[in-house]
């Protein structure tokens, strides 16, 4: 009897992403600003594009685009990391992929909750890429005793989350009162704290052994760090942000500019230097500053199969020998221009790029399908070219490790380069997490191939309806 007043996951990871956008838009303006330029932009896309449109309609997906954004948060400990899944999952949202930020001079491993099924997706896609320090990364053994130390002390839940937590596992749901006190108390975790849990000079110490050691360490909570929404033209929101007083990072991560989108394409705002205070000796707090949060835009394209990833990986790893974009944007054109040129390798309509087995397609019958009386059971490629079948792309729901180091490494100031040995340790994360982290691949396959079967289910059910 219970079950019938809970409310579902989706509706309440909706209203958590909901709440959380209005509170970021009130602690950083500029936020407000990108997403107003994005809901120009994107209006003006699909004005200008029917097919587009219509596709976007057809499949379902144009409604969740003006609604659709992930953030970004960094954890201090293991126990937060556990915790935080439990959290995630009251919203159903779960971990995603194993992103090893270590290589590109980042002491971060990670992961992204979102939700995984398809209705789920489309019903609000709202994902957190989500960071777990790694103070094995750092040399200095005192410095890395200090903040293990700082950061066990912190408690980033209220009683309430946990509690409300803990009442969702166990009576499987949260009715619509517990949901609104959910949402506002897991909210907290995620809120900006312009008091620091730490002295001057810890802060001094932790920052100069790397940047983003002090943004973990050194406050209440992992505040959310960005907002993105999705854009259907990132080109043209990165061309007009100057106009909107918004200065852009120097180059767009990710693939070039393409008639068909593949993956993800990504650019942000740099991080804003913050008013802070840090505890003083005496009890008293002395005033200071740090830079931790900004904003970021995407354009998602097609989720790519192990072949067309593969080939993505390579060609990116070849314009990046020939130009590594500069963080102060004095190489930005040569960058540009590289990236492009190796992409001339990767084919650019969704026909070459289904038949060659590079990305992942979703499956639906046509009109002329549905009018068509079959004769019998067919394969897919003559359902596809006699018209009663269309594929139309997968869109790809995750994120990409190199990507996700230039902007982490934009946002960290420019002469922040440092070297680690990579080291991933997805066994140690998982471990951390509680939890093995679903694989992005096997879920796009599954999607694909639902919509393989009910295609052909539908057209034999003609055959046998005769
Ligand atoms: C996360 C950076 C990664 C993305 O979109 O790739 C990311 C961070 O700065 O904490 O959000
Ligand atoms: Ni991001």
């Amino acid at each position: 009897m219970k079950e019938n007043s809970f409310v579902s996951a989706d509706d309440i990871r909706a209203a958590f992403s909901a709440a959380m956008s209005i509170m970021y838009r009130d602690e950083v303006p500029a936020y407000g600003t990108l997403m107003e330029l994005v809901a120009k932009v994107n209006a003006d896309t699909l004005a200008a594009n029917a097919t587009l449109k219509e596709r976007l309609e057809a499949t379902d997906s144009l409604e969740r685009i003006s609604e659709e954004r992930h953030g970004a948060i960094r954890l201090g400990t293991p126990a937060e990391l556990s915790m935080m899944r439990r959290v995630f999952a009251v919203m159903g949202m779960y971990p995603v992929g194993y992103y090893d930020l270590s290589t590109a001079g980042v002491p971060v491993h990670s992961t992204a909750f979102r939700p995984v099924g398809e209705a789920s997706l489309k019903r609000n896609p709202f994902r957190v890429f989500t960071s777990l320090l790694r103070l094995d990364l750092i040399a200095d053994e005192t410095l890395r005793t200090e903040a293990d130390a700082i950061l066990k002390e912190r408690r980033i839940f209220t009683p309430g989350a946990i509690e409300l937590t803990e009442k969702a596992e166990r009576d499987g749901g949260l009715d619509k009162a517990d949901t609104e006190r959910f949402v506002a108390e897991v909210l907290e975790t995620f809120r900006w704290h312009d008091k620091a849990n730490v002295s001057a000079d810890m802060y001094k110490r932790l920052h100069d052994a790397h940047r983003l050691i002090a943004d973990v360490v050194s406050f209440k909570g992992p505040h959310i760090n960005h907002l993105t929404p999705r854009t259907l033209d990132i080109d043209r929101v990165q061309a007009l942000m100057p106009e909107y007083r918004i200065a852009p990072k120097a180059v767009v991560e990710g693939p070039p500019t393409r008639n068909c989108p593949i993956l993800l394409r990504q650019t942000s705002f740099k991080a804003l230097e913050e008013a802070v205070s840090f505890r003083d000796a005496d009890g008293g707090w002395k005033p200071g500053s740090h830079t931790a949060r900004f904003g970021e835009i995407e354009q998602r394209g097609i989720a790519l199969a192990p072949k067309g990833r593969g080939l993505y990986d390579r060609l990116l790893d070849e314009s990046r020998k020939i130009v590594r974009p500069a963080g102060d944007g004095s190489n930005a054109r040569e960058y540009e221009a590289a990236l492009a040129k190796a992409f001339e390798d990767f084919p650019d309509s969704w026909a070459e790029i289904r038949e060659a087995g590079l990305g992942y397609f979703s499956y639906s019958v046509t009109e002329k399908g549905r009018q068509t009386k079959l004769p019998g059971r067919r394969d897919l490629d003559s359902l596809i070219a006699d018209g009663l079948v269309q594929f139309d792309p997968i869109v790809y729901e995750d994120f990409l490790p190199v990507s996700a180091a230039g902007i982490f490494q934009s946002n960290l100031g420019d002469g922040a380069q440092q070297e680690f040995v990579a080291s991933p340790n997805q066994k140690r994360f998982e471990a951390d997490l509680g939890a093995a982290v679903l694989n992005e691949f096997d879920h796009y396959a599954g999607i694909e191939k639902a919509s393989i079967e009910s295609c052909l289910k539908a057209l034999t059910a003609a055959v046998a309806a005769e």
